[in-house]
């Protein structure tokens, strides 16, 4: 058997990708106003904006989509949602929304009074978005190695126990209403959390009648990092490794377009009957019935296989090895980015990437610009845009000013992470002819998905 790896599947459908010219590329930046957001996809070579909705479904998951129930109550394939969910993760009740976003909404108004404080390790925008929203105020509880791109902490998800403490003495319990807990943490890097971690942080909530509620959108990726790098972990298999990650957690919000592998989907599930109860009212007004909560039934068989094949040992194995062979092409040509890599993507640190571009004209949204006019590749900012404004109207400026490389599950090859890469380092040796932007139209929330900007000079500029 040879040493190097391969895919652990075959391709039976294509989908051709367009190959641009400078030329063209220049203007479509142009146009979608040096936002990565607003590029039109049929102009993209390879697209790793995300890794949400943007998985190739499997054989088994197609078949599946054949056997839609579309009943307007009691779907056959709701049951096999609610199976798989029970299976894998072991919450007894859930309740399908049409994505991550939507169970967010539900357990943020279900939970949150205003007034309240909900920790977390790290943010993430739509999650603290809906906290917000429900009058509740986001804190980061995540360990400080989290916050810096060079350090190798093997679990810079973990949360920091004497900062979570340290909230409960100033606020007191009774104004937390749960803890935020994220597998992987997205912001960070997609960095995990330690089993250990978990354990004692759903200890130390428990302590004072605190919930855990888990954001899994990407456990399963989670449960791959503890097999690998915590002791004693290495001969247990992901699945099993997954299901004690939840027991650490009352409920959680899921994003099915990442980890269980389809294109839209997600779900709130909770060992709480209360909670259900309540989730199942509300999900009537925004969803729909609590048996399809905005999916389809075959939305809702396509995620039921998913949530299954997410747990493989073999796929999620490569799954991560290739996330990490594009970031060790780019460590090896002295590329600054955050490091461990992480399970969904490659984070280029714009900051020491473009050292000469001020924080104030977004490093990272020029990073981004220029990798689509070097080569058609789109990235996404992960700074100082995603980060928005505070309540007072002033900038948050994160320590992290990042572009993600988000790798799709089961889409690319490893040949296109090496053009990837390639176009990564020739921008790299090319740093200082980029420059950075203007704002030019902000939205109030969420300013990343159609924020406009105009280049301040450099390569960006160029006719
Ligand atoms: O995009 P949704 O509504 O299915 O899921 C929202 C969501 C919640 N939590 C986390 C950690 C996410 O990463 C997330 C969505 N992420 C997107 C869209 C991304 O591009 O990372």
């Amino acid at each position: 058997m040879s040493a190097r790896r391969a895919e652990p599947y075959r391709i039976k459908m294509v989908e051709p990708i367009a190959v641009t010219t400078r030329e063209y590329r220049r203007q479509a930046i142009r146009e979608a106003g040096y936002n990565t957001f607003l590029l039109r996809s049929k102009d993209v070579y390879i697209d790793l904006l995300t890794d949400s909705g943007t998985s190739a479904m499997s054989d088994n998951q197609w078949a599946g989509m054949m056997l839609g129930d579309e009943a307007y109550a009691g779907s056959r394939n709701f049951f096999a949602l609610e199976q798989a969910v029970q299976d894998i993760y072991g919450y007894p009740y859930v309740v399908p929304t049409h994505q991550g976003r939507g169970a967010e909404h539900l357990i943020s108004q279900i939970l949150i009074r205003p007034g309240d404080y909900i920790p977390g390790n790290m943010y993430f925008t739509t999650t603290r978005a809906h906290q917000e929203r429900a009058g509740g105020t986001f804190v980061d509880v995540v360990i400080p190695e989290a916050h810096d791109p060079a350090n190798p902490h093997p679990f810079k998800g973990n949360v920091d126990l004497a900062k979570l403490q340290e909230l409960i003495d100033r606020v007191g319990p009774e104004r937390i209403p749960y803890l935020s807990l994220a597998v992987t943490v997205n912001m960070a890097g997609g960095q995990p959390v330690s089993l250990e971690n978990m354990r004692a942080t759903y200890e130390l909530c428990k302590r004072y009648g605190i919930r855990v509620i888990c954001d899994a959108t990407r456990c399963a990726e989670n449960a791959y990092f503890i097999k690998e790098r915590e002791p004693g972990q290495a001969g247990r298999s992901c699945r099993e490794i997954l299901k004690e990650m939840m027991s650490y957690t009352d409920g959680c919000t899921m994003s099915g377009k990442k980890d269980a592998l389809v294109n839209i989907g997600g779900f709130l599930a909770t060992r709480e009957f209360e909670v259900y109860q309540k989730a199942t009212q509300l999900v009537v007004l925004f969803e729909g019935m609590p048996s399809y909560g905005g999916l389809a039934g075959r939305d809702m068989e396509a995620m039921a296989r998913g949530i299954y094949e997410m747990v493989d040992d073999e796929y999620l194995s490569w799954r991560i090895l290739q996330v990490r062979y594009l970031g060790e092409q780019l460590l090896q040509a002295g590329v600054p980015i955050v490091q461990p890599v992480g399970g969904h993507a490659v984070f280029l640190d714009a900051r020491a990437f473009l050292p000469h571009v001020e924080q104030a004209t977004y490093p990272a949204q020029a990073l981004a610009a220029a990798l689509y006019l070097d080569s058609g590749v789109r990235g996404m900012e992960r700074g100082n845009v995603s980060a928005g404004r505070k309540p007072d109207g002033s900038e948050y400026f994160p320590r992290l000013e990042m572009v993600r490389l988000t790798i799709p599950r089961r889409v690319y090859t490893d040949r296109h992470m090496d053009v990837v890469a390639d176009s990564v380092i020739s921008l790299y040796r090319r740093r200082e002819e980029i420059q950075g932007l203007r704002m030019t139209y902000e939205p109030p929330t969420l300013r990343f998905f159609t924020a406009r900007f105009e280049p301040l000079g450099g390569m960006l500029s160029q006719a």
